[in-house]
């Protein structure tokens, strides 16, 4: 067969590619901007218990929560992000100048969930750097406040821990540092919500 008669059947091979090809494309672009849609959640407004959690060192829970109650030096939040319930590094006095970490964790099991993410609202008034807030998931930080903040507000914090999908064991970490010397209001949080499909 002479090149000139096989011109039609690349033309044809060429058009079948872009033909089939295209919408294959397009498919992929919608999965990736299909909106995340959670088929669950799990939600802790700490307003009647602690949720659970587990503190080490200056961490406190309260469902009472009274900026009028506060002792310490500096100033605390005004009220919890909602409620009256709320976790802090000493709820209503500065933090301790321990030379430690402080911890507030609690481990999930996300089987069945491709996708997972978490959200919660933080307040931070620490001695950055030489104190410092961060976020650990199974020991790997994922966020640190990484400023020193003199006029704290509640602020929201997201966190994609998709890969963490279908882990049975996921560790969940809250750590405030305090150095041993100069003491601030501390970390506080609340409204912590996980949700995945
Ligand atoms: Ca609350
Ligand atoms: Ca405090």
């Amino acid at each position: 067969m002479k090149l000139k008669n096989l011109i039609p059947v690349f033309l044809f091979i060429i058009i079948c590619f872009v033909f089939f090809s295209c919408p294959t494309v397009a498919k992929e672009e919608d999965e990736k901007e299909k909106p995340f849609i959670p088929t669950w959640s799990t939600e802790f407004n700490f307003d009647t218990n602690n949720g659970a959690w587990t503190p080490t060192g200056d961490w406190q829970w309260t469902n009472t929560y009274d900026v009028l109650n506060y002792t310490g030096s500096n100033v605390p939040p005004t009220a919890a992000h909602s409620g009256a319930g709320l976790w802090g590094t000493v709820i209503y006095d500065d933090y301790n100048n321990s030379g430690s970490s402080s911890y507030l964790s609690r481990t999930f099991d996300f089987t069945g969930s491709s996708i997972v993410k978490l959200s919660l609202y933080v307040w931070v008034n620490c001695f950055y750097t030489w104190d410092w807030c961060k976020i650990y998931i199974n020991n790997t930080q994922v966020w640190d406040y990484g400023t020193y903040n003199t006029s704290p507000s509640w602020e929201l914090v997201n966190i994609d821990l998709s890969a963490y999908g279908n882990n049975n064991s996921v560790e969940i970490k809250f750590e405030l540092y305090a150095s041993t010397v100069v003491e601030k209001a501390g970390f506080y949080i609340d409204d912590i919500k996980i949700e995945g499909n």
